[in-house]
């Protein structure tokens, strides 16, 4: 009996010392974080969370709260740990300290504490998405698993290269529904995403509402690419997007493109195509059968509403003041509805606008975006007109543009179709994509560096990096996902992290343990032949 009752007591010391001192599975120098961090030193134990543990939040932002609920809110379902949120009490610590506005965090774990420190709210939540990855896989599971929630000690010390990370959803080729975009913003939260562009607007769709040109949508949102029923926003629809991205530190970037892929807008209003020419001074009316060129160029007939993939067609009437109407409208009602600073005013594939009326008409629609307050931002072919002090162009196919953008002194937003489009085939057996500029496999999107990339553009001309989904082929969440991951992880990293920091071979390991985490989230990722998953 006396023994029986040693043993019991051996057995629950051995128990309960190896609780006091669990190792993690891997030091936090080899855990799998994506995109790298900029410093880490291990101090190899582990801190194990268990049901005591608890949020603590200090400082004066109110949006910590929001934090600290959003980080219970992910180790939660997992864990089954009830993670109270506080200002008073806490082994989980989210502190907003003062100092410099930046977006560089710490996070420090010791064997009691885990403490993510930072002077704004952004770097506290890019220490939290850390902390996560820092959790054994089995972190991302809606219910609750059975495993040590060991979490490796060390510190981090993390900062991003560039301001701007983005990705870009083209909700116009084919309508994305507010429930897939909302999932789209937590995958991209994840790493540390910053910015949200929407590609609004293009031949195949008009998808936000305009209240003072209503038939924009009722028209214009009425199909897709395939002749699918497409679907629009409403701007109350819009404005939760927005506020859902705020609240992963996300800005939302819309872009409506002009003076090109305008079919939809002008399927909607017959008056925003250009009439046919007038010969000079031919005042003719519709008479014994002959056309009248004056009604005609005042009437022109609307545009058939287009479900193709082809580009370059279509234009905005450049030389009449109705364009002019319409387009500062337009950018009205959406600046009134976007707290973020830019407005992208799209500008590429204007292959059927006269090279004079395209500078014209650029030059003219950035005065109208400096107007409601906007930064403008444009296809990198908006560089050939003047660009006013601070608008950026979004290089994605012509070097030369990008370095007529530097010349202009403008900044650079990098978006190389070769490296950085998520639409483009993996390689020639891709269910679906395009491959007009590249296959892109994994290792080409993880292996550039954005301040080489294009001689002569260095990293002081650079605003960031972003990654856009265009979505001819793309019509369903499965596909969105398909083609966006593994990617969309190469490219954070490729935005946030030095490039000395950053290694093919380290990625190859990290991603096969982010690939775990999808797997757990039912993410339908491409299983790349180049990674042993
Ligand atoms: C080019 S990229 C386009 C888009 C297409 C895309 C397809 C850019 C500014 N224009 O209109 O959707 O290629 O890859």
């Amino acid at each position: 009996m006396k023994s029986l009752l040693w043993s019991a007591i051996l057995v629950a010391t051995v128990i309960v010392s190896s609780c006091q001192a669990p190792m993690p599975e891997v030091p936090i120098d080899e855990a799998g974080l994506i995109p790298i961090p900029k410093s880490i030193s291990s101090t190899g134990k582990g801190f194990l969370l268990n049901s005591e543990a608890a949020i603590q939040y200090k400082g004066n932002g109110n949006k910590l709260e929001t934090i600290a609920n959003y980080l219970a809110s992910r180790i939660s379902p997992a864990t089954g740990f009830e993670m109270p949120v506080s200002q008073n009490f806490g082994n989980i610590i989210l502190e907003q300290t003062s100092g410099e506005a930046s977006e560089a965090y710490q996070l420090k774990v010791d064997e009691n504490e885990v403490k993510i420190t930072s002077t704004t709210e952004a770097g506290i939540f890019y220490g939290v998405q850390t902390f996560l990855q820092l959790f054994p896989t089995e972190i991302e599971s809606s219910s609750v698993e059975s495993v040590d929630w060991v979490v490796p000690t060390g510190s981090i010390q993390d900062e991003p290269e560039f301001e701007y990370r983005g990705s870009m959803l083209d909700v116009a080729r084919h309508f994305i529904s507010i429930e897939d975009v909302k999932h789209y913003i937590d995958q991209m939260a994840k790493f540390k995403f910053n910015y949200l562009h929407l590609h609004l607007t293009d031949d195949q769709g008009w998808r936000i509402e305009i209240k003072s040109w209503p038939k924009l949508t009722e028209i214009g949102g009425s199909t897709e690419v395939g002749g699918g029923k497409g679907g629009f926003y409403t701007q109350e629809e819009y404005k939760e997007i927005v506020v859902y991205a705020a609240e992963h530190f996300i800005t939302v970037v819309p872009e409506v493109d002009m003076p090109g892929h305008t079919n939809a807008a002008l399927a909607s209003y017959g008056e925003l195509n250009p009439g046919v020419n007038l010969p000079d001074g031919d005042v003719s009316t519709m008479v014994e059968g002959k056309i009248d060129f004056d009604i005609l160029d005042r009437n022109p007939v609307p545009a058939e509403l287009y479900s193709g993939i082809e580009v370059g067609f279509s234009t905005l009437a450049t030389n009449k003041e109705q364009t002019y109407q319409f387009v500062e409208d337009v950018i009205r009602e959406i600046s009134e509805i976007t707290p973020g600073p830019y407005f992208h005013i799209g500008g590429d594939e204007s292959h059927v606008t006269e090279k004079p009326d395209y500078i014209y008409f650029v030059e003219r629609v950035q005065e109208l975006v400096q107007k409601y307050g906007k930064i403008n931002v444009g296809w990198d072919e908006i560089a050939t007109s003047k660009l006013l002090p601070g608008t950026i162009a979004q290089f994605w196919a012509e070097e030369e543009n990008a370095k007529l953008t530097k010349e202009q002194g403008n900044k650079i937003l990098m978006s190389p179709a070769k490296r950085a489009y998520l639409d483009m085939q993996y390689d020639s057996t891709t269910r679906i994509g395009l491959h007009w500029a590249a296959y892109i496999d994994l290792k080409d999107s993880y292996s550039w560096d954005p301040s080489t990339y294009t001689e002569g553009i260095n990293k002081f001309d650079i605003l960031g990096v972003e990654a856009p989904l265009w979505t001819e082929t793309v019509t369903n969440r499965a596909d969105i996902e398909y083609m966006t991951y593994p990617r969309l992880a190469a490219i954070a990293e490729v935005a946030w992290s030095p490039s000395n920091l950053r290694s093919w071979e380290d990625f190859q390991r990290r991603i096969a343990i982010q690939g775990k985490r999808w797997d757990i989230n039912k993410i339908g990722f491409y299983r790349s032949p180049q990674v042993n998953w």
